[in-house]
């Protein structure tokens, strides 16, 4: 039998909410097998970051590039990449693996709206890995800072081709419009940029720590077993509802706590 693999590299979260700690649990929960190239170490509590460090970016490529030689993944998720360096790095780096699906989660800020990016970062996602993605799942926030305004003022259809713009598809998370919650998704195919609209119940909980996070990579994990896009994120968007509202029912600490993964 041949598992599933699905390649994580994103930052380390010292409270297994975020980041990694959450990907491999999400990608396990979903079926695939779950593996992790660390990218910076990342101190918090509940609520704000304390601290980065993040690694070497030569060190980050080799444990990429060592993982996608041998034993090869089904799919690549990246998360916090936090410098300009190693989103240029990776951006080089996934140029000779074509054919792996890619799943970019722009990390920029996290729950308690602390920066997880360096801000000349952003102008790289944009310009390298992006075109390289098979998909990229910004939250709203995100979404704005990528865009330079805020998201779905104007037209949703317009600033959803801006953010597909370099041929990746992409998914938009948490946009809040005339009292609705919904993730609104964007399908580049030979018609035109198809939109579609995933309309969702609030959930009244602070417990969303890593919650996108744990979307990508459960995204990922059915891309690894072989589903289309569409019924990936299909797939992601149920397995993430289940997961938060499980993840409601328990307290975590003093600020925000995670999904309950399994
Ligand atoms: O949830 C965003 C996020 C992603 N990755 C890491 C994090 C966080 C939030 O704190 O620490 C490593």
């Amino acid at each position: 039998m041949n598992y599933k693999k699905v390649l994580c590299i994103a930052g380390s979260e010292n409270l297994g909410c975020a980041g990694v700690q959450a990907d491999i649990k999400a990608v396990s929960a979903c079926g695939a097998f779950g593996a992790g190239a660390v990218t910076c170490l990342v101190n918090k509590d509940s609520i704000h970051v304390k601290g980065v460090q993040p690694l070497p970016v030569g060190w980050v490529v080799q444990a990429v590039r060592l993982f996608l030689d041998d034993p090869k993944a089904e799919a690549v998720k990246t998360g916090m990449l936090f410098t300009r360096g190693l989103i240029e790095a990776l951006a080089e780096l996934f140029k000779e693996y074509p054919d792996i699906p890619k799943v970019v989660d722009p990390v920029m800020v996290s729950y308690g709206g602390d920066r997880l990016i360096e801000w000349d970062a952003v102008e790289a996602y944009r310009n390298v890995l992006f075109p390289l993605a098979t998909i990229i799942t910004p939250n709203y926030r995100e979404a704005c800072l990528l865009l330079g305004h805020d998201f779905g003022t104007q037209s949703v259809e317009d600033d959803m081709a801006v953010l597909c713009r370099a041929g990746n598809a992409c998914i938009v998370k948490s946009f809040r419009k005339d009292g609705k919650h919904m993730d609104v998704l964007g399908l580049p195919s030979a018609e035109g940029l198809r939109i579609r609209f995933f309309e969702k119940d609030y959930i009244d909980t602070r417990n969303v720590e890593g919650s996108g996070c744990s979307f990508s990579s459960s995204m990922a994990a059915y891309l690894a077993q072989g589903y289309g896009l569409e019924e990936a994120v299909e797939r992601a968007e149920v397995y993430i509802h289940k997961a938060i509202e499980k993840g409601s029912a328990y307290t975590f600490g003093a600020g925000f706590g995670p999904v309950c993964h399994f």
